[in-house]
Parts: C-alpha cells; sequence; structure tokens
C-alpha cells in the first residue's frame, strides 16, 4: 500500500559542513539537482533513465532473454516473419535512423531486405556504438554509416552528415512505452521535424493483454527485473553520494489498467532515512520511489497517437496473439 502523507524532508546545503563524512557524488551538478528534485517529491520519483548504468544495462539484457519478458522474442518473430512486406513499405535507398541503437543487431538483421543508402545508429554511449558500426561496416561496405553519440531522449537535431531526404527513423523495443503518451507525442513530433516531408518511421509498440501476462514480464521468478530496479539504488548512491542500502527496499511493479501502464516502484521495508549530498528524507514503511512507466496500448490508440504527431500510419504487422505490433508510418 502507498502511504501517501507530507514526507519528512530536510534539504542540506551541499557545501554545510557535517558531522559525518559525505559520500563523494560522481554526477554531475545537474543530474545531482534532477535526482534530489525528484527524491524530495511528495510522491518520490526518479528517472527511469537511472536504470542503466553499465551493470543495469546488462541486467537489462537478461531480462531479455527471460521466458516471461515476451516483447523482445514476440518483436524478433514479427520482423523475422514480415521483414520484406516492411522493406516494401519503407523503400529501398533510405537513410535508417536507429534510436537507442545499442549492438546495431535488429537493424542489422534488416539491412539485406531494406537494403538502406546510410545507416546512422545513434545512443547515449559513443564508444560502444563506434565498436559495433566498425564491424558493421566490414560486413555492408556499401551502405555509408555515421554513428551518433546523443542522448535523443529529450529532443535532439540531426547532423548534416545525415542525408536529408528519405529520413526512416527504426525505434523498435517498444521503448516508446517508457514516455508518457503526451511525452511521446512531444518525442514523434521531433522525429516528425527531422524527418521530413518524405520521411517515416518504421517503431514497436507493446500491445495491452491479459494482465497475468504483464504483471509477470516486469515482476519475473527468478527476480531479474528486481535486481534491475533495485540496482538504480546502487547507481543512485554513486550518482549522488546515497547511503541507500538495498536490503531495505523491494521491488514493486504492476499494470495500472486506469493508467494503462506497468509502474515500477522501490518500496521501504521499513521507516528509514536516506541522506546524499545536499538532501535527506525520511521514508516511511511502504513508502515508494515511483522509478519507472511502461505504457501499453491497443493498436488503434497509438495510431491515433502516431497522427497527433503528424504521421499517417501505412502498414502494421503483429504476432499472432496480438501482444506486439510493428508500425510503418510516414510523415503525413
Ligand atoms: C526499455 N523498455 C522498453 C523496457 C520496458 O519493457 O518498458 C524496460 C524494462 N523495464 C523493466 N523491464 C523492462
Amino acid at each position: 500500500m502507498q502511504v501517501s502523507r507530507s514526507p519528512a524532508i530536510r534539504v542540506v546545503s551541499p557545501l554545510a559542513s557535517n558531522t559525518a563524512p559525505q559520500r563523494p557524488a560522481h554526477g554531475s551538478a545537474a543530474v545531482i539537482e534532477e535526482i534530489t528534485a525528484g527524491l524530495l517529491a511528495r510522491d518520490a520519483h526518479t528517472s527511469p533513465k537511472f536504470l542503466y548504468d553499465s551493470l543495469g544495462s546488462k541486467l537489462f539484457e537478461a531480462i531479455c532473454e527471460l521466458p516471461e519478458y515476451y516483447p523482445t522474442r514476440t518483436e524478433a518473430s514479427i520482423f523475422a516473419a514480415y521483414g520484406a512486406d516492411m522493406a516494401q513499405a519503407v523503400g529501398d535507398g533510405a537513410s535508417l535512423i536507429d534510436l537507442g541503437a545499442g549492438n546495431c543487431a535488429k537493424a542489422a538483421a534488416l539491412f539485406p531486405l531494406l537494403k538502406p543508402a546510410q545507416y546512422v545508429p545513434v545512443d547515449i554511449s559513443r564508444d560502444f556504438l563506434l565498436g559495433a558500426v566498425a564491424q558493421l561496416q566490414q560486413r555492408f561496405p556499401q551502405i555509408e554509416m555515421t554513428a551518433l553519440g546523443l542522448d535523443f531522449s529529450s529532443g535532439f537535431e540531426l547532423p548534416d552528415s545525415v542525408r536529408s531526404e528519405r529520413r526512416v527513423f527504426f525505434y523498435p523495443g517498444s521503448s516508446i512505452g517508457n514516455f508518457s503518451p503526451e511525452q511521446a507525442v512531444t518525442f514523434l513530433r521531433g522525429l516528425r521535424a527531422n524527418a521530413g516531408a518524405d520521411g517515416g518511421l518504421l517503431i514497436g509498440v507493446d500491445l495491452i493483454k491479459d494482465h497475468a501476462v504483464l504483471d509477470a514480464a516486469y515482476d519475473d521468478a527468478l527476480g531479474v527485473t528486481g535486481a534491475f530496479n533495485l540496482n538504480m539504488l546502487r547507481h543512485l548512491n554513486h550518482l549522488i553520494g546515497a547511503d541507500f542500502d538495498i536490503d531495505q527496499w523491494k521491488h514493486v511493479a504492476f499494470f495500472n489498467p486506469a493508467l494503462s501502464r506497468i509502474e515500477m516502484h522501490l518500496e521501504a521495508r521499513c521507516p528509514l532515512t536516506v541522506t546524499w549530498r545536499g538532501g535527506e528524507r525520511d521514508f516511511a514503511r511502504g513508502e515508494r520511489i515511483h522509478t519507472e512507466d511502461s505504457y501499453k496500448y491497443t493498436r488503434q490508440s497509438f495510431v491515433t497517437l502516431l497522427e497527433r504527431a503528424g504521421f499517417a500510419t501505412t502498414r502494421m504487422w503483429t504476432d499472432t496473439d496480438t501482444w506486439f505490433a510493428v508500425i510503418h508510418a510516414r510523415a503525413s
């Protein structure tokens, strides 16, 4: 049960001389400020981007292998079954801009069918991208490749090195679900502006299904998703010099049908106090930190969202259970 009461908050000046030695904070001033604001909010929350330090990224890879986590394998089955159809919808010779490309494997599997003229993988970790792209370039020498290391989630503009004709954004994995619907429209409008009049979008979207299936996908029997969520506390300890004790917190995840989203929280197992560089907060037993949302759509609700962002859906492919959809849309 979520305890809803005014939090006991003490804001401590970062420069104040405390008797207890402060743990070092490794985040920038802006990061410390962002996290502090979330932790001191009445309903404490943190951005899901803090789930992904190097261990968090490995735990997410492990999640994708779990029997309960259907999105990865379901989307892969749709690409495998309908890749040729998708290539026909997209058309060859496009500039394929892969958002959150990681190891570039999803896009690379489609290259023989999509035959892009240019491949532009975008990821926050440029060093990781460069290694993956060097290998890909050897396998596909005919495709021009330009890696971009940037955080695309908060708006971006493509550099001139990206061809201006036939820009097609590739956004698989249902990461669009980690934005609220309003944020998603804003984000997609940004893609529409960058795509230009002849551009498009190939996107993976997770669909509403049996709630038990959804709950299990975010609260697996092995506890990998729990470790992924709890690992955020280790990451926060590093970033803001906090003293979160992992043992005092538990992973909570459930589908909220009213908002059509999975919610992930970390719940205090006992009354406790957390201190960090510049702040301190008491948490009651049962009080939570909201760490992530993962919105689920109906096919129609996502088409409507795309329309609000200036895209017209041309094709949609799903698995036989209609658990997941891949959509091609063009600028309208
Ligand atoms: C990255 N994103 C699409 C995942 C999701 O399903 O929302 C993140 C995740 N969180 C817990 N499990 C997976």
